[in-house]
């Protein structure tokens, strides 16, 4: 204990004051030297009330930290894969994810009104067909030669293969992901073959958002990397303790939200454990438990994993397992949630997704850069899906449902993996970005990836306003939007 704690301690208990366990907390993480001042007050104070016992309302009176309780915290989780995990096996699995997955756009799609004239893939093919229809499909093949792209396309009953001569329309079928859904317009070429007229993606209306009715803030963190040597743990830590500040916006947080890589693993890449201050999940579960303790009760947490947290690799992910960290699974005010969830704030809807795709997608699609992630998830929810393209770096297992069709389109969307916090918006929903909280890696150095680690993003659930806080020191690490 240090040695001015003890001082205040000693002090109070020798004017025979008895001191709550919930006080003793807030006492250990005041500032050591206002503590004598601060523990002198109030035993004067209580001593003339006669009451001989301190507890955490006198300390939080005192400080002026006293919570507001009409500042609703209500969490819902609307979805989350944890229960749903099956795993099907095999090439039945996969036929099974992806029909799921055009039965769900097709459902979405069918909102459109041009969705009257929808036909099936062999049906275009057995018809002769007189006017322009409209075919819907998963992506399967696209490729440009000679200012002509061919776009290829499969629905249940077989592929449709199209062909695409306008200018602006190739430049629109170039940025579609292979598996990504889509409805094309199509009429018949005069020889053979069908003609693509117009794409049309499922993407999202206009959104009327969801309000809290209360001002409660919620915090959105991701890729903390505890346990790596390149957590920024005295940045991060400083955020902790700002939560139990005086300040009027960390009195009205209410909700702390953690879009995965809370910790960095084990095993996860060659040579890991020479970057690593915590060699064991278990060390480092415990290290980001103790920081969890540090965030004030009446918040509510909701820990979600990401590529770098314990359960499995491929999407979707269940919740970090109770097997390594059954104390943030005990916690009352922590809510642990597998990757993708929904889940609502006071009533609104923030789908949280780690963001694995992202890589993927840049490395595929033009005018899209790791710079600008807000771009990314513009993208995924013109799409509708979380992670279109099947088969490349991003693992996605053999489900019987694909959990990661967007099919209630949120207020926020909550994503990470990138280390670039920014944001943007979208036909009224808020794109959120949350940044990290480790120091470029050497890796991140050597692929020219600069992240802007140490900010946190807070918003207003009532009014959207959203602010943050800056823990880094280098003056170029800004907030980007
Ligand atoms: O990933 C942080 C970012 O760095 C994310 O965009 C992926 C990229 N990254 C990290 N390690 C690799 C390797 N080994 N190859 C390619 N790209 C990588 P994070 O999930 O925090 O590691
Ligand atoms: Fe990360
Ligand atoms: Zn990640």
């Amino acid at each position: 204990m240090k040695k001015e704690l003890s001082f205040a301690l000693n002090y109070a208990l020798n004017k025979g004051f008895q001191i709550h366990p919930d006080a003793f907390k807030i006492l250990e993480d005041l500032d050591v030297d206002k503590l004598e001042k601060i523990i002198k007050e109030i035993v004067r104070e209580k001593s003339r009330e006669k009451l001989f016992q301190i507890d955490q309302d006198d300390l939080e009176t005192y400080l002026g930290i006293k919570e507001d309780s009409t500042i609703q915290s209500t969490v819902k989780i609307l979805s989350e894969p944890t229960s749903k995990i099956t795993s099907g096996e095999g090439v039945k699995g996969y036929n099974a994810l992806f029909s799921s997955r055009f039965n769900k756009l097709k459902r979405i799609i069918s909102d459109r009104p041009e969705s009257k004239m929808l036909k099936s893939a062999a049906f275009v093919k057995t018809t002769k067909i007189e006017d322009d229809l409209y075919v819907c499909g998963l992506v399967s093949e696209r490729n440009s030669e000679r200012n002509v792209t061919k776009l290829l396309l499969e629905d249940p009953s077989g592929t449709f293969e199209g062909i695409i001569f306008d200018d602006e329309l190739q430049k629109l079928a170039d940025t579609l992901l292979i598996d990504q859904f889509v409805m094309v317009r199509v009429s018949s070429a005069k020889n053979s073959g069908y003609i693509i007229k117009d794409i049309i993606l499922p993407d999202i209306p206009e959104q009327a958002k969801n309000k809290s009715e209360t001002e409660a803030y919620a915090v959105f963190l991701s890729d903390l990397h505890i346990g790596s040597k390149y957590f920024m743990e005295n940045e991060f830590s400083e955020f902790i303790s700002w939560l139990s500040s005086p300040d009027p916006v960390a009195r009205k947080i209410r909700f702390i939200l953690i879009g995965g890589d809370m910790v960095d693993g084990v095993g996860i890449y060659p040579n890991q454990n020479k970057e690593l201050v915590c060699q064991t999940i278990q060390e480092q579960l415990k290290k980001a438990e103790d920081l969890i303790d540090k965030i004030p009760k009446n918040m509510k947490v909701i820990i979600m994993p990401g590529n770098h947290d314990p359960g499995r690799r491929a999407l979707p992910q269940p919740a970090i397992p109770k097997k390594y960290n059954s104390g943030l699974w005990e916690r009352e005010n922590v809510f642990m949630v597998g990757n993708p969830a929904v889940v609502s704030l006071n009533g609104v809807i923030v789908t949280m997704f780690h963001g694995q795709s992202i890589d993927d997608i840049v490395k595929t699609t033009p005018g899209l850069s790791y710079d600008r992630p807000t771009d990314v998830m513009r993208h995924l929810l013109r799409a509708r899906h979380l992670s279109p393209i099947y088969g490349s770096q991003t693992p996605i297992a053999p489900e019987m449902e694909d959990v990661l069709v967007i099919e209630n389109v949120p207020d926020i969307f909550h994503v990470g993996h990138v280390h670039r916090a920014q944001l943007d918006m979208y036909k009224g929903v808020l794109l959120l970005n949350s940044g990290s909280w480790q120091a470029q890696t050497p890796f991140q150095a050597s692929v020219g990836m600069t992240p802007n680690p140490g900010i946190a993003l807070m918003v207003n659930l009532k009014t959207f306003q959203v602010f943050h806080q800056n823990y880094s020191s280098n003056s170029d690490n800004v907030l980007q939007s």
